[in-house]
């Protein structure tokens, strides 16, 4: 993969100012010229959530969750930090063979896309602090067996993973995996997602999140088949448990960006 040489301070795009985006290009050596006036951005559109019915009861009963939070970050933030992102590169996505990150292959029949990992901290710190209020703290199972426990949130993964998608792309049917820091002080048990630009035919067709409806699955009150499928919109974040299925549906035109990470949490 290629990394570009950027500075810390230019690898936070989520802090939008104004030439955000030609401070980006420049600093990468990419735009000499000076930045030209930019407009300021329109004012923020108001944040909303919105809870998701998940089809499979088996993963409800087990406290699975999923909602989405409309309007985290602007167009132009988004953007900005597709730009970023572009600057660095992007390589074919793997998946993990069951043994960890560290075992990782290309196996395009599950996972045919694109991806730049990308350790950002203060990017990560960033988005943890617009979500932070509406990510679940206190007794949880987070869709694993056994007792709830009273886990606190400490914050994102500083592991974003930029997902990239073209015509013909997809992430087929799966669960993801915990994230488990290495001195033992923190696992993960939710995947946020953060969009980056529009699917529904604006930037690209196809590329919906779907929560999978598991084969032998009964339909009992509290699941549903509908409402499964989000539609991709810049700005929004999708956050879930991690052991629900789902997949990163096939884009059918244009292209797809959005940002994965995980929800961090400590006992
Ligand atoms: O791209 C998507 O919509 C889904 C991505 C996904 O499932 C994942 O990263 O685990």
């Amino acid at each position: 993969m290629k990394h570009a040489q950027l500075k810390e301070e230019d690898l936070a795009p989520f802090k939008l100012r104004p030439n955000a985006k030609a401070m980006v290009l420049a600093s990468a050596g990419v735009a000499s010229a000076a930045p030209k006036p930019q407009p300021q951005p329109a004012a923020a559109a108001a944040m909303t959530h919105r809870v998701l019915r998940l089809p499979n009861s088996t993963e409800i009963e087990k406290g699975a969750l999923a909602f989405v939070l409309h309007n985290v970050f602007s167009p132009e933030e988004c953007q900005a930090m597709i730009d970023a992102s572009e600057l660095r590169g992007y390589e074919a996505a793997l998946v993990d063979t069951g043994e960890g990150e560290s075992r990782q292959v290309l196996d395009r029949s599950r996972r045919n896309s694109c991806r730049n990992i990308w350790d950002n901290e203060p990017a990560a710190q960033g988005i943890f602090e617009r979500v932070r209020n509406y990510l679940p703290t206190g007794p949880q199972s987070f869709g694993y067996p056994g007792p709830p426990r009273e886990w606190q949130c400490v914050g994102l993964n500083e592991r974003l993973r930029f997902l990239r998608y073209d015509a013909g792309h997809y992430f087929r049917t799966h669960m993801d995996g915990t994230y488990l820091r290495e001195d033992g002080s923190a696992q993960s048990f939710l995947t946020l997602m953060l969009y980056l630009n529009d699917g529904g035919g604006a930037d690209f067709s196809g590329g919906e999140t779907r929560f999978v409806r598991a084969m032998l699955e009964e339909q009992t009150e509290g699941a549903s088949v509908e409402e499964t499928a989000l539609v991709p919109a810049a700005g929004d974040v999708l956050v879930f448990t991690h052991p629900v299925l789902h997949e990163g549906c096939e884009v059918l035109g244009g292209r797809k960006y959005c940002v994965r990470t995980d929800v961090m949490y400590s006992v």
